[in-house]
Protein backbone atom coordinates (compact mmCIF):
# COMPACT_ATOMS: atom_id res chain seq x y z
CA UNK A 1 0.00 0.00 0.00
CA UNK A 2 1.88 2.92 -1.51
CA UNK A 3 -0.28 5.24 0.45
CA UNK A 4 1.07 4.46 3.66
CA UNK A 5 4.63 4.93 3.20
CA UNK A 6 6.32 7.88 4.20
CA UNK A 7 7.96 9.92 1.86
CA UNK A 8 11.52 9.25 3.63
CA UNK A 9 10.84 5.57 3.38
CA UNK A 10 10.10 5.62 -0.72
CA UNK A 11 13.35 7.58 -1.34
CA UNK A 12 14.87 4.05 -1.46
CA UNK A 13 12.29 2.62 -3.94
CA UNK A 14 12.80 4.51 -6.77
CA UNK A 15 15.10 3.83 -9.67
CA UNK A 16 14.93 7.68 -10.93
CA UNK A 17 17.75 10.56 -9.42
CA UNK A 18 15.30 13.38 -9.80
CA UNK A 19 12.54 11.25 -7.61
CA UNK A 20 14.98 10.94 -5.19
CA UNK A 21 15.80 14.14 -5.34
CA UNK A 22 11.83 15.26 -5.16
CA UNK A 23 10.98 12.92 -2.46
CA UNK A 24 13.84 15.07 -0.50
CA UNK A 25 12.87 18.27 -0.39
CA UNK A 26 9.55 17.08 0.31
CA UNK A 27 10.47 15.49 3.62
CA UNK A 28 13.10 18.35 4.21
CA UNK A 29 10.52 21.38 3.52
CA UNK A 30 7.38 19.61 5.02
CA UNK A 31 5.22 20.09 1.51
CA UNK A 32 3.75 17.92 -0.78
CA UNK A 33 2.17 21.61 -2.95
CA UNK A 34 3.22 21.77 -6.80
CA UNK A 35 2.07 25.69 -7.21
CA UNK A 36 0.71 25.71 -10.86
CA UNK A 37 2.66 29.64 -11.81
CA UNK A 38 0.23 30.00 -15.09
CA UNK A 39 0.65 34.16 -15.57
CA UNK A 40 1.92 35.61 -18.41
CA UNK A 41 3.55 38.23 -16.85
CA UNK A 42 7.46 36.97 -16.42
CA UNK A 43 8.13 39.57 -13.32
CA UNK A 44 4.93 38.45 -11.89
CA UNK A 45 6.55 34.62 -12.26
CA UNK A 46 9.31 35.43 -10.31
CA UNK A 47 8.02 37.40 -8.11
CA UNK A 48 5.54 34.47 -7.31
CA UNK A 49 8.57 31.57 -6.91
CA UNK A 50 10.35 34.12 -4.22
CA UNK A 51 7.51 34.40 -2.23
CA UNK A 52 5.87 31.28 -2.38
CA UNK A 53 8.98 29.64 -2.68
CA UNK A 54 9.43 28.48 0.76
CA UNK A 55 6.11 26.64 0.83
CA UNK A 56 6.36 24.25 -2.00
CA UNK A 57 8.37 21.44 -3.50
CA UNK A 58 7.34 22.18 -7.28
CA UNK A 59 7.36 25.35 -9.58
CA UNK A 60 5.15 24.06 -12.20
CA UNK A 61 4.77 26.87 -15.63
CA UNK A 62 3.58 26.68 -19.30
CA UNK A 63 6.71 28.65 -20.46
CA UNK A 64 4.77 28.71 -23.47
CA UNK A 65 2.43 31.21 -22.37
CA UNK A 66 5.22 33.42 -20.26
CA UNK A 67 5.83 36.70 -22.20
CA UNK A 68 9.13 37.73 -23.28
CA UNK A 69 10.90 34.37 -21.13
CA UNK A 70 14.62 35.20 -22.13
CA UNK A 71 17.85 33.25 -20.94
CA UNK A 72 17.76 35.93 -18.27
CA UNK A 73 15.06 35.28 -16.71
CA UNK A 74 15.35 31.21 -16.72
CA UNK A 75 18.85 31.88 -14.96
CA UNK A 76 16.80 33.92 -12.55
CA UNK A 77 14.04 31.20 -11.77
CA UNK A 78 16.83 28.62 -11.52
CA UNK A 79 18.83 30.57 -9.07
CA UNK A 80 15.59 31.56 -7.08
CA UNK A 81 14.82 27.70 -7.11
CA UNK A 82 18.30 26.84 -5.55
CA UNK A 83 17.76 29.23 -3.23
CA UNK A 84 14.50 27.58 -1.74
CA UNK A 85 14.99 24.26 -2.82
CA UNK A 86 12.05 23.64 -5.05
CA UNK A 87 11.88 21.84 -8.47
CA UNK A 88 11.20 23.56 -11.47
CA UNK A 89 8.76 21.44 -13.77
CA UNK A 90 7.74 22.94 -17.48
CA UNK A 91 3.96 21.15 -17.96
CA UNK A 92 4.83 20.52 -21.73
CA UNK A 93 2.94 17.47 -21.75
CA UNK A 94 5.10 16.37 -25.11
CA UNK A 95 3.23 13.96 -27.39
CA UNK A 96 4.75 13.65 -30.64
CA UNK A 97 7.37 10.85 -31.99
CA UNK A 98 10.44 10.53 -30.28
CA UNK A 99 12.93 11.88 -32.43
CA UNK A 100 10.73 15.77 -32.36
CA UNK A 101 10.29 14.73 -28.70
CA UNK A 102 14.14 14.29 -27.58
CA UNK A 103 14.97 17.19 -29.59
CA UNK A 104 12.07 19.18 -27.37
CA UNK A 105 13.43 17.47 -23.95
CA UNK A 106 16.97 18.65 -24.57
CA UNK A 107 16.24 22.02 -24.96
CA UNK A 108 13.45 22.08 -22.08
CA UNK A 109 16.04 20.09 -20.09
CA UNK A 110 18.73 23.53 -19.80
CA UNK A 111 16.61 24.74 -17.14
CA UNK A 112 13.34 22.70 -15.72
CA UNK A 113 14.34 19.89 -13.54
CA UNK A 114 11.13 17.66 -14.57
CA UNK A 115 8.72 17.45 -17.65
CA UNK A 116 5.66 16.12 -18.47
CA UNK A 117 5.27 13.69 -21.28
CA UNK A 118 2.05 11.73 -22.58
CA UNK A 119 2.62 8.07 -23.64
CA UNK A 120 0.22 8.64 -26.91
CA UNK A 121 3.13 8.39 -29.11
CA UNK A 122 4.37 4.61 -27.63
CA UNK A 123 7.42 3.49 -26.07
CA UNK A 124 9.67 5.78 -28.74
CA UNK A 125 9.16 9.07 -26.94
CA UNK A 126 10.70 7.64 -23.70
CA UNK A 127 13.49 5.46 -25.62
CA UNK A 128 14.30 8.37 -27.93
CA UNK A 129 14.94 11.16 -24.47
CA UNK A 130 17.23 7.82 -22.27
CA UNK A 131 19.12 7.58 -25.05
CA UNK A 132 19.51 11.01 -26.47
CA UNK A 133 23.72 12.04 -26.52
CA UNK A 134 23.16 14.71 -24.23
CA UNK A 135 20.89 13.41 -21.65
CA UNK A 136 20.88 14.77 -18.18
CA UNK A 137 20.26 11.84 -15.68
CA UNK A 138 18.99 14.02 -13.20
CA UNK A 139 15.75 15.52 -15.46
CA UNK A 140 12.96 13.80 -14.21
CA UNK A 141 9.66 12.44 -16.52
CA UNK A 142 6.22 12.82 -15.17
CA UNK A 143 4.31 10.66 -17.47
CA UNK A 144 0.24 11.54 -17.66
CA UNK A 145 -1.89 8.82 -16.81
CA UNK A 146 -4.84 10.61 -16.43
CA UNK A 147 -6.06 13.73 -16.68
CA UNK A 148 -8.58 15.92 -14.43
CA UNK A 149 -11.19 17.19 -17.24
CA UNK A 150 -14.56 16.32 -17.48
CA UNK A 151 -15.25 13.61 -19.95
CA UNK A 152 -11.28 13.13 -21.43
CA UNK A 153 -10.87 10.65 -23.64
CA UNK A 154 -7.80 8.59 -21.87
CA UNK A 155 -9.22 5.02 -20.96
CA UNK A 156 -8.89 2.40 -18.09
CA UNK A 157 -6.63 0.53 -21.25
CA UNK A 158 -4.83 3.42 -22.35
CA UNK A 159 -3.94 3.82 -17.95
CA UNK A 160 -2.87 0.41 -18.19
CA UNK A 161 -0.94 0.63 -20.99
CA UNK A 162 0.62 3.98 -19.71
CA UNK A 163 2.17 1.98 -16.23
CA UNK A 164 3.26 -0.60 -18.47
CA UNK A 165 5.61 2.13 -19.94
CA UNK A 166 6.68 3.96 -17.13
CA UNK A 167 7.69 0.50 -15.43
CA UNK A 168 10.05 -0.52 -18.42
CA UNK A 169 11.42 3.03 -18.13
CA UNK A 170 11.77 3.72 -14.06
CA UNK A 171 15.22 5.31 -14.30
CA UNK A 172 14.01 8.21 -16.51
CA UNK A 173 10.29 7.83 -14.95
CA UNK A 174 9.98 10.09 -11.47
CA UNK A 175 6.13 9.76 -11.39
CA UNK A 176 2.53 10.26 -12.99
CA UNK A 177 -0.18 12.77 -13.60
CA UNK A 178 -3.03 10.80 -12.74
CA UNK A 179 -6.51 11.20 -10.54
CA UNK A 180 -7.04 8.08 -8.74
CA UNK A 181 -5.05 5.54 -6.48
CA UNK A 182 -5.52 2.29 -8.92
CA UNK A 183 -3.82 4.53 -12.03
CA UNK A 184 -0.71 2.40 -10.30
CA UNK A 185 0.73 0.43 -7.34
CA UNK A 186 4.87 1.16 -7.33
CA UNK A 187 5.82 2.97 -4.49
CA UNK A 188 8.80 4.42 -6.07
CA UNK A 189 6.87 6.51 -8.56
CA UNK A 190 5.25 9.79 -7.03
CA UNK A 191 1.16 10.51 -8.07
CA UNK A 192 1.16 14.20 -8.96
CA UNK A 193 -2.95 15.49 -8.90
CA UNK A 194 -4.30 18.93 -10.23
CA UNK A 195 -7.48 19.92 -10.04
CA UNK A 196 -6.94 21.05 -6.19
CA UNK A 197 -9.10 23.72 -4.44
CA UNK A 198 -9.61 24.44 -0.71
CA UNK A 199 -13.45 25.82 -1.28
CA UNK A 200 -15.54 22.69 -1.15
CA UNK A 201 -18.25 24.49 -3.59
CA UNK A 202 -16.04 25.38 -5.99
CA UNK A 203 -16.22 21.67 -8.26
CA UNK A 204 -15.21 22.93 -11.43
CA UNK A 205 -14.79 25.62 -13.98
CA UNK A 206 -16.46 26.48 -17.45
CA UNK A 207 -13.90 24.42 -19.41
CA UNK A 208 -14.20 21.12 -18.01
CA UNK A 209 -11.74 21.32 -15.25
CA UNK A 210 -12.84 19.78 -12.41
CA UNK A 211 -11.49 20.44 -8.36
CA UNK A 212 -11.73 18.24 -5.05
CA UNK A 213 -10.15 19.36 -1.55
CA UNK A 214 -6.63 18.81 -0.60
CA UNK A 215 -8.15 15.85 2.08
CA UNK A 216 -9.91 14.20 -0.85
CA UNK A 217 -7.05 14.39 -3.40
CA UNK A 218 -3.96 13.21 -0.72
CA UNK A 219 -6.13 10.56 1.76
CA UNK A 220 -8.44 9.38 -0.93
CA UNK A 221 -6.79 9.31 -3.85
CA UNK A 222 -3.47 8.96 -2.88
CA UNK A 223 -1.83 12.09 -4.53
CA UNK A 224 1.33 12.98 -3.51
CA UNK A 225 1.81 15.80 -4.52
CA UNK A 226 -1.19 18.38 -5.35
CA UNK A 227 -0.86 20.66 -8.02
CA UNK A 228 -2.76 23.84 -6.97
CA UNK A 229 -3.39 26.76 -9.74
CA UNK A 230 -6.22 29.85 -9.94
CA UNK A 231 -6.61 29.01 -6.33
CA UNK A 232 -3.44 30.41 -5.01
CA UNK A 233 -2.03 32.78 -7.99
CA UNK A 234 -5.79 34.29 -8.37
CA UNK A 235 -5.21 35.44 -4.68
CA UNK A 236 -4.73 38.78 -3.76
CA UNK A 237 -1.87 37.31 -1.00
CA UNK A 238 -0.48 33.99 -2.75
CA UNK A 239 1.81 33.15 -0.49
CA UNK A 240 -0.52 33.36 3.30
CA UNK A 241 -3.07 31.25 0.93
CA UNK A 242 -0.22 29.17 -0.53
CA UNK A 243 0.55 28.46 3.71
CA UNK A 244 -2.96 27.62 3.99
CA UNK A 245 -2.58 24.91 0.73
CA UNK A 246 0.61 23.55 2.06
CA UNK A 247 -0.73 22.88 5.96
CA UNK A 248 -3.92 21.23 4.75
CA UNK A 249 -1.84 19.26 2.04
CA UNK A 250 0.83 18.27 4.92
CA UNK A 251 -1.87 17.27 7.46
CA UNK A 252 -3.92 14.87 5.29
CA UNK A 253 -0.34 13.33 3.98
CA UNK A 254 0.46 12.80 7.82
CA UNK A 255 -2.72 11.71 8.64
CA UNK A 256 -2.60 9.04 5.66
CA UNK A 257 0.69 7.51 6.32
CA UNK A 258 0.09 6.62 10.15
P1 LIG B 1 -5.82 25.19 -11.84
O1 LIG B 1 -5.57 24.76 -10.38
O2 LIG B 1 -5.77 26.67 -12.04
O3 LIG B 1 -7.05 24.54 -12.44
O4 LIG B 1 -4.55 24.65 -12.69
C1 LIG B 1 -4.28 23.30 -12.88
C2 LIG B 1 -2.94 23.11 -13.54
O5 LIG B 1 -2.68 21.71 -13.68
C3 LIG B 1 -2.80 23.70 -14.94
O6 LIG B 1 -1.49 24.19 -15.10
C4 LIG B 1 -3.02 22.52 -15.87
O7 LIG B 1 -2.30 22.66 -17.08
C5 LIG B 1 -2.50 21.35 -15.06
N1 LIG B 1 -3.18 20.05 -15.30
C6 LIG B 1 -4.54 19.88 -15.06
O8 LIG B 1 -5.23 20.80 -14.65
N2 LIG B 1 -5.10 18.64 -15.27
C7 LIG B 1 -4.40 17.57 -15.70
O9 LIG B 1 -4.95 16.47 -15.83
C8 LIG B 1 -3.02 17.73 -15.94
C9 LIG B 1 -2.44 18.97 -15.73
O10 LIG B 1 -1.14 19.12 -15.92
Amino acid sequence: NRGKLSFENRIALSKCPAAVKLFTIMAQKSTNLCLAADVLDIKKILQLADEVGPLICIFKIHADIIENYSDKERDELKNIATRHNFMIMEDRKLADIGNTVRMQFNQISKWANLITVHSIPGFGVLEAIKNAENFNPDVGVFLVAELSSENNLITPDYTKKTMALAEKYSTLVAGIVCQFPTAFTNPGFIQMTPGVNIEESIVNDSLGQQYNTPAKVIVERKADIAVVGRGIVNSSNPADIAEKYRQKLWAAYLSRVQ
